[in-house]
């Protein structure tokens, strides 16, 4: 089925997944949210990696405030639990890596999406914006999670009540991103980014992604038992056989996948 909202494309193992609403800043309408899920699911089953992006000069500016938001019979919460948290959740549960490219203002919802990611690389001219409270909501969108475990109390409180925009040097020198790339040479660092995590262990990374994502939840004794189960899958893997070989053999990789 043709996407009206987003842009699909699959090259070489790499999943580009485009927001594309440009005049408004690819804000979340209904439409949107369900091809973002649609497009995560489809990509999780046929990429190496996923890259989620904005078309435009925005990556995405939070809930679209156009669509009846404050009509006495919406829902917000509703909206959330019914077409949010299953957007979030196929960003934030996709068995390939996640990257976000943000490549222009994250605002409300949309900076929290991006955060959704397992890897956020911003355009220097990029900023993060926990709009929330501007409109006299709080942070959403999974805010109030990321952002005291990302960037610590202070600075997560601080950002959701002054709503003061974070530019994307700040956001990495507070744990908030991964990096922050001049603006010249956006595109083709995350395109390379992409291309190196589509050729790499994707069952070491599967394996990452459970063992780092799950680890504010276990104790110590827990994590080290999961470690244990995750390596005796990871020493199985063709692509262990293939790393450890390229290396005697002062090669590099050629990793399968699998
Ligand atoms: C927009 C939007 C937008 C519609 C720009 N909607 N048109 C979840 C559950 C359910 C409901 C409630 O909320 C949530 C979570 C949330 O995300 S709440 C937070 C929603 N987002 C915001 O409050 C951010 C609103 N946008 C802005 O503050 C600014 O647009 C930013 C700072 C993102 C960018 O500012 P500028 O670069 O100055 O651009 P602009 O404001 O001129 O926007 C350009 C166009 O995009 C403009 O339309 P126009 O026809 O005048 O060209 C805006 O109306 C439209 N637009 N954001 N969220």
């Amino acid at each position: 089925m043709p996407y009206q909202t987003v842009s699909y494309t699959l090259e070489a193992g790499m999943a580009v997944v485009t927001l594309n609403r440009p005049d408004v800043l690819n804000a979340l309408n209904s439409t949107l949210r369900a091809e973002i899920t649609a497009a995560m699911h489809r990509a999780a089953e046929e990429a190496r990696v996923v890259v989620l992006t904005g078309a435009g000069r925005a990556f995405c500016a939070g809930q679209d405030l156009s669509e009846g938001v404050t009509d006495p019979e919406m829902d917000l919460g509703a909206v959330l639990r019914d077409e949010y948290e299953p957007m979030l959740a196929a960003i934030y549960s996709c068995p390939v890596p996640t990257i976000a490219a943000v490549n222009g203002v994250a605002a409300g919802a949309g900076a929290n999406l991006a955060l959704a990611a397992d890897v956020v690389i911003a355009a220097e001219s990029a900023s993060f914006v926990q709009a929330f409270a501007r409109i006299g909501l709080l942070p959403d969108a999974g805010g109030t999670f990321w952002l005291p475990r990302q960037v610590g109390a202070a600075r997560a409180m601080g950002a959701a009540l002054f709503t003061e925009p974070v530019p994307a040097a700040r956001a990495v020198e507070w744990g908030m991103i991964w990096e922050a790339v001049p603006d010249d040479a956006f595109d083709a660092h995350w395109r390379a980014r992409a291309r190196h995590l589509a050729n790499g262990p994707t069952v070491a990374y599967r394996a990452i992604k459970t063992a780092l994502r799950g680890s504010w939840s276990r104790d110590l004794a827990a994590q080290l038992d999961l470690e244990a189960d995750l390596q005796g899958a990871c020493g199985a893997s063709e692509d262990f056989r293939e790393g450890v070989t390229a290396f005697l053999e002062k090669r590099p990789p050629r990793y399968q996948g699998r």
